[in-house]
């Protein structure tokens, strides 16, 4: 029985290994660089880089969440990105690898993950038909390197060895060239697209500007002498803006300009309103000073910040849109789509103080705290009160619709638990004998701190100096003296609030609606 056969012909060698991989990291390299560079040009939060690690904080199962958050803290964020970067340079890596005789194979995954990021861009709660142009220029632009550097690649790396010639050394210089071409247009687009994103500075600092020039119906009082010791090693009252803590899930600052703000208030309202930032400004603009707390700031931690902040009453907003009876929830959504729901009731109690916050320490909200405008609520924890980046309230109930933390496990109300810190002597400090100095932060807004109490070692209880009170909105600083033999110490505090209330020595987690129980630092004296 005879076979056919061809005429002996070398099978076409495979591209090298070190290149076809190479080929994989460029075309998704320069896909998602293209991707980031059209987003920035076009709606910010389309870049499919992101709207993937958007989906993946979206999609978390809630046990991954809170690992994250209590292994890297704010650095989450960072630690997400590096890591769906290693994975997409490996999977970009495979895919080349995949494709070393036919290139079929690499643009189908090339595809399947474009699809990925268009899928993730669709997905997001904020999304707009144009939100599509930037993960379709990202598919197009990844399947374009793909090929043109395959084919490149096969015509220079399948030739046999005895046909090196002028002709080979200029082939190789083309796909050298090309892919370095590549290499260096994707860094570009990348860097552009980043760089873009921060196109609000001239907005900001028009904003800046105005409200230097504005007078405030209300100017927060100046922060009295004595309310603070940051020289022992507590915060200074005001926290600076670069030191205010930060917390949202938003990969990508939105970016929009005051100019192009707007404000829509609707829902269960007598009048439904749009705002824009002009009158926003135009109403009268009140200064505040609050601290701000995060609902998942363990005992003892560091998510608690105080700023003058500038705005307008968000009481009398409501007010001017006739709130209807029964709608016990202020739906507020970000220009990201994040979302949480306030109590009503809250919001519109007199004398809570609530904001719709324009300005922070003196000038317009840095763009990582809600500029152009967010809302502060004195009393909540953020997650329920603070939104950042604010378009929309909308008047409605608890029954109807639900926050994107309470979809998460955590408390659909929640009002700030009354808590303390001990700042000084740092955890595990050693510090010399004689009289120690043991200070720190307590805070129960809105109601304030009344008492502070330090015990060492399980001793009594013994009540410390309080700093003046700067408004009882704010944190309030004490401190407290011991005459101490060397040894290991600890030493444990416990807060009071106005109303006589003291803080539950009972440990609680910070899910679902805050951390509890006394705080304690050991250290050693010597
Ligand atoms: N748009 C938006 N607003 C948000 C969040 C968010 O994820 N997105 N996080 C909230 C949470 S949990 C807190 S504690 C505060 C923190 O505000 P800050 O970053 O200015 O301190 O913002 C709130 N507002
Ligand atoms: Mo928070």
């Amino acid at each position: 029985m005879s076979v056919p056969t061809h005429p002996a012909r070398p099978s076409p060698a495979g591209i090298l290994h070190v290149v076809a991989g190479m080929i994989g990291g460029l075309a998704v390299g320069a896909a998602l660089a293209s991707g980031h560079l059209v987003a920035a040009l076009i709606s910010p939060s389309s870049s499919p880089f992101l709207a993937v690690g958007d989906t993946v904080i979206r999609f978390s199962p809630q046990p991954l969440t809170e690992f994250a958050k209590t292994t890297f803290g704010t650095a989450d964020k960072p630690v997400l990105l590096g890591g769906m970067a290693v994975v997409l340079a490996i999977l970009a890596v495979l895919t080349g690898l995949l494709a070393r005789r036919r290139a079929a194979p690499g643009v189908s995954v090339v595809v399947v993950l474009g699809l990925l990021g268009l899928g993730a861009v669709i997905l997001a709660p904020a999304f707009a038909p144009r939100d599509l142009v930037a993960p379709c220029v990202a598919l197009v632009v990844g399947v374009a390197v793909f090929g043109v550097l395959h084919a490149l690649a096969r015509r220079t790396c399948s030739r046999t060895a005895q046909e090196t010639g002028p002709g080979q050394v200029s082939r190789r210089a083309v796909l050298v060239g090309t892919s370095a071409a590549v290499a260096v247009a994707s860094l570009a687009s990348a860097g552009a697209g980043q760089f873009l994103g921060r196109g609000v500075e001239d907005s900001r600092q028009r904003v800046t500007e105005r409200l230097a020039r504005l007078r405030l119906a209300e100017r927060a009082p100046a922060i009295p002498p004595g309310s603070a010791f940051p020289e022992l090693g507590t915060p200074t009252f005001l926290t600076p803006n670069r030191d205010f803590y930060r917390i949202d899930v938003a990969l990508r600052i939105p970016a929009q300009r005051a100019e192009d703000w707007a404000l829509r208030i609707h829902g269960m309202v007598e009048n439904e309103l749009t705002l824009t930032f002009d009158d926003l400004l135009a109403r009268p603009l009140v200064e505040r000073t609050i601290t701000m707390t995060c609902v998942s700031n363990p005992v003892g931690g560091d998510l608690v910040s105080t700023a003058n902040f500038i705005g307008v009453d968000l009481r009398r907003v409501l007010l001017d849109a006739g709130v209807r009876p029964g709608a016990d929830q202020v739906f507020a959504t970000s220009i990201d789509g994040w979302y949480t729901g306030t109590p009503t009731d809250v919001v519109l109690e007199e004398g809570r103080g609530a904001l719709l916050a324009v300005g922070m320490n003196g000038e317009a909200l840095p763009p990582e705290h809600g500029f152009p405008v967010r809302m502060v609520v004195p009393g909540l924890y953020g997650y329920v009160s603070a939104t950042k980046w604010l378009t929309d309230l909308e008047l409605t109930t608890f029954g109807a619709e639900s926050g994107y933390w309470l979809e998460r496990g955590w408390a659909q109300k929640a009002p700030i638990k009354t808590q303390c810190r001990i700042d000084v002597p740092r955890g595990f400090a050693t510090v010399p004998a004689g009289r120690v100095t043991v200070a720190g932060i307590a805070w129960s807004q809105p109601t304030g701190i009344s008492r502070v109490e330090v015990r060492m070692d399980g001793g009594p209880w013994k009540e410390a100096d309080l700093a003046n009170e700067v408004n009882p909105r704010t944190w309030r600083m004490w401190r407290a003296e011991f005459e101490l033999a060397p040894g290991s110490h600890t030493v444990q505090t416990r807060a009071t609030d106005r109303n006589g209330n003291t803080q539950t020595e009972m440990r609680a987690d910070p899910i679902p609606d805050g951390a509890s129980g006394w705080p304690a630092t050991i250290f050693t004296v010597t």
